[in-house]
């Protein structure tokens, strides 16, 4: 009983501070479950928590989300603070996937199962999280490089130079996008990768990585590979600025698949988006209940996704949600 009563007085206290976001009290929740977001970065990641606390409120599970603001040490702050407040169960979205040991052994001292929601991590110690609810982004560079190479195939091209705007460094989804991509056109004579700079999964760092490929190479760009929507957002502008129409000019692959980004594909300015949903909240509150439940869960949960591109009719493309 007494475990309650602090719960709710922390739980109270946190919802009066802003830091948590529910509509259920802990008194009436199935269980509380405590979120670490990385921050407020993409329209993906708005996207992906309205889509956790929308399914939250669906399933009656009281939801105490924690923004890192892209920094990790935040990260590890609100573990902490769920681990203090004997959450029932621990999700979290990794901004990088190294330096979790500590915070996930001591969650495994104190009985907390931990999920891993959209990104991975390298553990020294195995066992220390329960499941991984995201995408196969290993997948998704291979389908941005398969599309390439259809693309060069249609056009003719013999050779073809490649700039590359990767997500934030020693993140999931930047290592395996640019590997899955990189293996796949490895063997494709016709492709040369110019440069790969960090653009951190920002529009305005992604203006920044534009400006300086075209001061640097100019039109011999052919294609650009960036990974995720609001980079690429942030780059045209820049490749129309310095006379260059993107879509025809220079080839534009992109990954998320947002709203904003399916409307420049129907524009014609971006020629392939790489859907990545951010919708991972229903799968979070079921493995969650599962664990709460005692129950066996997969190790990994992967979304299914589909590519957009100039290969399909564009026109029919629905609304994205996000
Ligand atoms: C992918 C996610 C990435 C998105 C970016 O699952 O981790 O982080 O592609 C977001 O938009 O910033």
């Amino acid at each position: 009983m007494r475990k309650r009563i602090v719960l709710c007085v922390l739980f109270a206290a946190l919802l009066l501070t802003g830091c948590g976001k529910s509509k259920e009290e802990p008194g009436d929740a199935k269980l509380v479950l405590g979120f670490s977001q990385i921050g407020s970065e993409s329209a993906w990641r708005i996207g992906n928590t309205k889509d956790i606390e929308e399914q939250a409120e669906a399933y009656g599970i009281g939801l105490m989300l924690e923004n890192a603001n892209q920094k990790q040490e935040n990260q590890i702050a609100a573990i902490r603070r769920f681990i203090a407040y004997q959450v029932d169960v621990i999700a979290f979205s990794p901004v990088v996937e190294e330096g979790w040991d500590n915070v996930l052994k001591e969650a495994k001292d104190a009985g907390i199962p931990v999920i891993l929601v959209d990104r991975d991590i390298n553990t020294e110690q195995e066992g220390l999280t329960t499941c991984l609810i995201g995408a196969d982004f290993y997948k998704e560079g291979v389908m941005a490089a398969e599309y390439l190479i259809r693309k060069a195939d249609r056009l003719g091209l013999e050779q073809v130079n490649i700039v590359e705007i990767t997500g934030t460094e020693n993140s999931t989804p930047m290592r395996q996008r640019q590997a899955g991509f990189m293996d796949t056109i490895a063997a494709d004579s016709r492709m040369c990768v110019l440069e790969s700079i960090d653009g951190d999964f920002l529009k305005s760092r992604g203006e920044e990585c534009m400006r300086y490929y075209l001061e640097k190479y100019g039109d011999t760009i052919d294609v650009v590979f960036s990974h995720n929507d609001e980079m690429t957002i942030g780059a045209l502008p820049e490749i129309e600025n310095a006379g260059l129409a993107p879509g025809k000019d220079i080839i534009i692959i992109s990954i998320d698949g947002g709203q904003e980004a399916i409307n420049v594909l129907k524009e014609g300015k971006i020629n392939c988006v790489v859907e990545c949903t951010p919708k991972l909240g229903r799968e979070l509150m079921e493995t969650a209940l599962k664990l709460k439940n005692g129950e066996q869960v997969e190790t990994v949960i992967h979304p299914k996704e589909q590519v957009f591109s100039d290969e399909i009719d564009v026109s029919q493309i629905g609304p994205r949600g996000y």
